[in-house]
């Protein structure tokens, strides 16, 4: 008799502390953009950690920004056969054929942290995404609060053309200063997202407006494109946070840094974790047939120089920016 109640005793205690469900040796096929920001390479070193603390293998596949690769990487993951496929569409079109064979194929597809065309709802479980037209929104509110009635001429670097974030980036944007007769973007173009791309961009923004005298504000749909415009604004004799007002999105940490020094003024965070909430809905999926939402949102939050920039930046630290 004792040793049955011991026996009980020790089943039950077992149960009360088993670890947190843990995922079967899952295989996650990633089919991961590029590297074309600091917020994109967080978003790898952050996918990986998220799996190692589930023991899920994730295999990344790097597309230097080419939809032809993600196709390429998407096929191959199929016929490898893995558990599931994470995809960060680079556009939001030319994904139908290849999702039918994932789909075909028995293996479920998450979006993260950018969208497909609505038509290719049915082609995935859930998309991980912010709401990039809310960010465009807060971009907007904040500019308008910050110029009140003055007259202020806006440049704009968008994202990468066709991109689901530049599009909602943009829309968002256009949306709030709508409400402003005052504010007006005179010029933009896309900066592919890059750091490179949108000191160049800025550069030619500069010389077609009388050496930037007329640039009121610059308004890029991500921090990367903003540090390159920082940078050629300065060559020109410029002072970016004073004479011309900034706001971006994804709050890297060289944003902040720029933030404390007074050549930066906005920035709204996207949190480069897509993957930990795309893993606990695969897994709960897997172990469970729990069906996600067809969206799970993240997070979007301005920070200005109000806003302990220092220990933004801080926190970021090791993210792999
Ligand atoms: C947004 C993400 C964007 C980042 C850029 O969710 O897709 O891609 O804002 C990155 O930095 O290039």
């Amino acid at each position: 008799m004792a040793l049955k109640t011991i026996l009980l005793g020790l089943a039950l205690t077992t149960a009360l502390v088993a670890p947190p469900a843990m995922a079967a040796q899952l295989t996650v096929g990633f089919s991961q953009i590029g590297s074309e920001s600091g917020w994109r390479a967080a978003e790898t070193t952050v996918s990986k950690s998220e799996a190692s603390k589930r023991t899920v293998n994730l295999k990344i596949a790097d597309a230097q920004q080419k939809q032809e690769n993600q196709i390429k990487a998407i096929r191959s993951f199929v016929a490898q056969g893995v558990d599931a496929i994470f995809l960060a569409p680079v556009v939001s079109t030319g994904w139908e054929a290849v999702l039918k064979e994932a789909k075909e194929a028995k293996i479920p597809v998450i979006l993260l942290d950018r969208d497909i065309d609505p038509s290719g709802k049915d082609l995935y479980l859930t998309a991980v995404t912010s709401d990039s037209v809310h960010e465009g929104e807060v971009a907007g509110d904040w500019l308008a609060k910050t110029v009140g009635d003055k007259q202020c001429n806006v440049v704009e670097l968008q994202g990468t053309v066709g991109a689901s974030v530049a599009t909602n980036r943009k829309k968002g944007f256009d949306t709030a200063i709508a409400k402003h007769a005052n504010i007006k973007i005179v010029r933009s173009q896309t900066g592919d997202f890059t750091r490179a791309k949108g000191k160049e961009v800025m550069e030619s923004f500069i010389k077609a407006e009388g050496g930037g005298k007329t640039i009121c504000a610059v308004y890029a749909h991500n921090d990367d494109m903003m540090v390159g415009a920082i940078q050629a604004m300065k060559e020109a004799g410029l002072k970016p946070g004073k004479d011309i007002l900034t706001v971006s999105i994804d709050a890297v940490p060289d944003i902040f840094k720029a933030i404390m020094a007074g050549e930066a003024n906005a920035t709204v965070e996207l949190t480069p974790n897509m993957a930990g909430p795309a893993l606990d809905a695969l897994i709960a999926y897997k172990d469970k047939g729990t069906e996600p939402p067809k969206w799970i949102q993240t997070e979007s939050k301005l920070y200005t120089a109000a806003d302990n920039p220092q220990g933004a930046y801080d926190s970021k630290k090791g993210l792999g920016y």
